[in-house]
């Protein structure tokens, strides 16, 4: 298998952490793109143009870091626990903070991709939206971890790659100011071997 990837997108992050998580890393060439230059070997794997995009050892390019994520998980070489659980109340509660993560990775995206715009091209008015729906979720994220299962999920680690990558873009936004909770839960899971060895810089 292949992976386009680069080492700050936190959705590629995602992916390279399940890698890791499953032992799969034997298995797939990580290759480091940068997809703003819509290099022909990502455009020719993902026609929207985006990372990460894997592609299978039977050839089919995948994209969108949650089916990348679904098929790794289910990969019959992957080791240990599923990260998606594939029913129960679980079920639910997993996808739902897979979703939230995700979300928090495209408001950071966004507003990341503002301050690299042209002078004049800017819009405050959305920037300042993206920032108070960024707050908004980080303010849920104890009752959306709170309703997970015990064992690490698929949903930890996209609230926790979103959360890496606010420290990696976003210091600004000093996340942890009156989080002490959320900031312990981060401080541990940024522990795990998965998340330490794909931590950006
Ligand atoms: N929903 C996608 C988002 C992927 C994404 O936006 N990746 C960014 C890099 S962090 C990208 O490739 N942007 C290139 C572009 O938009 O032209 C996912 O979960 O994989």
């Amino acid at each position: 298998m292949k992976l386009y990837h680069s080492p700050t997108s936190p959705y590629a992050r995602k992916v390279r952490v399940v890698i890791l998580e499953k032992a799969l890393g034997g298995f797939i060439e990580e290759i480091a793109v940068d997809a703003y230059a819509d290099p022909a070997v990502l455009t020719a794997t993902n026609p929207l143009g985006k990372i990460p995009a894997l592609v299978t050892d039977e050839g089919l390019a995948l994209f969108d870091s949650p089916v990348i994520c679904a098929y790794l998980d289910a990969h019959p070489k992957a080791e240990g626990p599923r990260l998606k659980p594939q029913s129960g109340p679980e079920q639910w509660s997993v996808a739902r903070a897979e979703a939230l993560g995700d979300g928090m990775m495209d408001l950071g995206l966004a507003l990341q991709m503002e301050r690299r715009k042209p002078e004049g091209e800017t819009s405050p008015t959305s920037a300042r939206r993206w920032r108070s729906q960024m707050t908004r979720a980080l303010d849920t994220l104890p009752e959306t971890l709170a309703i997970l299962p015990q064992d690490v999920t698929i949903g930890h680690f996209a609230i926790a790659c979103a959360l890496g990558y606010l420290d990696l873009r976003h210091g600004d936004m000093n996340w942890r100011d009156g989080r002490g909770e959320l900031a312990g839960w981060y401080e541990s899971i940024a522990a795990r071997p998965s998340l330490a060895a794909t931590k950006p810089n």
